[in-house]
């Protein structure tokens, strides 16, 4: 395998067991439900009010995909992946109080998703990212310093809550100055939503909020954090969005637009907002080739990186089957128009450049 021809799934998650168990325990969403037959798979239910929809009430089946190791590495040689950069699912360990016990647990998932990233079997093809205890500022720096220690870790995954009043809080920012001194990436992914009273529930299952609530999301919450004029203070911070920075790469111009014709808000910051959107990462979980297009006009494509959203998505046929959400990534990757080297940079190599990954 070279540089040049390696795929690396930057955007793949996992619940790792420590975390099941806590969903096992609980009886409000975010929650693991059992089998609804003996014999089935236990039940995940995550998005909110996703125990409200009628055709979403009973979850979705929760089996090894989403836990065991060995289903992530077969995962990975079915679609020809050398090397995946995993992170814990959505909601993280958001909803939890900042107490010992909260601080205890994001200790443990880190040194399981280590210790995953480490295990023999896997050949050095995993990496990780890390679970930091949102509620709490001090306990997350404090999880910052362990996870910058773990040799496999190269990031935190962050939801757009922040603890409890969004990404641009001001309590936040030694925790941002504690992820750039140490060079790690924050993963930002949504989970919330947009708590709208146009999108509240309706038979599309989970079909709105995760194609148009998740990057809605996304967009207003790194908005509200590129005006809060925090790149001009942590220059070094390093975020990779989600979805392609879910509508940023077509919105950022009327962004810049409205922020210059309103003064108050453009003193704030030393430059327009996309000046700062064009240092971000964007994965290229987007599923058709206009998104990758519009990304990588946006952006330096070199800021761009393959992802699959595994274990979300599984092919609903035959078990199987190579996974359509991969291939349609895979597809609108090549076919954007896109020069070779610019789509062997996607694909892999500039994933191995911004996390420091090494070919098994
Ligand atoms: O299908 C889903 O619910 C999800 C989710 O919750 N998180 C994610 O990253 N992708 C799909």
């Amino acid at each position: 395998m070279t540089q040049d021809k390696c795929l690396v799934d930057i955007h793949t998650h996992v619940y790792l067991p420590e975390y099941l168990e806590l969903l096992r325990q609980r009886e409000k969403v975010p929650r693991v439900l059992p089998p609804l037959e003996e014999g089935e798979d236990e039940r995940l239910i995550i998005l909110p009010d996703e125990d409200k929809g009628e055709s979403t009430k009973n979850g979705r089946p929760v089996g090894p995909d989403y836990y065991d190791v060995r289903e992530k590495l077969a995962f990975m040689d079915k679609h020809d992946i050398d090397i995946s950069v995993i992170s814990l699912a959505n909601p993280w360990i958001d909803f939890l109080p900042p107490t010992e016990e909260t601080f205890d647990l994001a200790r443990r998932l880190n040194v399981s998703m280590e210790k995953m990233c480490q295990d023999p079997i896997t050949h050095g093809r995993l990496y990780g990212m890390g679970t930091l205890p949102l509620s709490s500022v001090e306990g997350s720096i404090a999880e910052v310093e362990r996870i910058a220690a773990l040799p496999r870790m190269r990031g935190v995954i962050m939801g757009t809550f922040g603890c409890g009043k969004g990404l641009d809080d001001p309590a936040l920012e030694p925790l941002y100055q504690a992820i750039a001194k140490h060079n790690l990436v924050i993963f930002l992914h949504p989970h919330y939503g947009v708590n709208l009273p146009a999108s509240g529930n309706t038979d599309a299952g989970h079909s709105l909020a995760l194609a148009l609530g998740f990057p809605f999301e996304t967009t207003y919450a790194i908005a509200r954090l590129i005006l809060s004029g925090i790149f001009d203070r942590v220059p070094d911070l390093k975020i990779l969005l989600a979805h392609s920075g879910g509508t940023l790469p077509f919105l950022a111009g009327r962004i810049d637009s409205c922020v210059a014709h309103d003064p108050a808000v453009a003193s704030k910051l030393n430059h327009p907002p996309s000046y700062y959107l064009k240092k971000l990462y964007y994965d290229a979980v987007i599923y058709h080739e206009t998104g990758v297009k519009a990304t990588a006009a946006f952006v330096d494509p070199s800021q761009m990186m393959f992802g699959t959203d595994h274990p979300f998505f599984p092919p609903l046929e035959t078990k199987d089957a190579r996974w359509m959400s991969v291939d349609s990534n895979l597809s609108a990757i090549s076919n954007a128009g896109l020069d070779s080297s610019t789509v062997e940079g996607i694909l892999g190599k500039n994933a191995l450049r911004i996390f420091n990954l090494e070919l098994p």
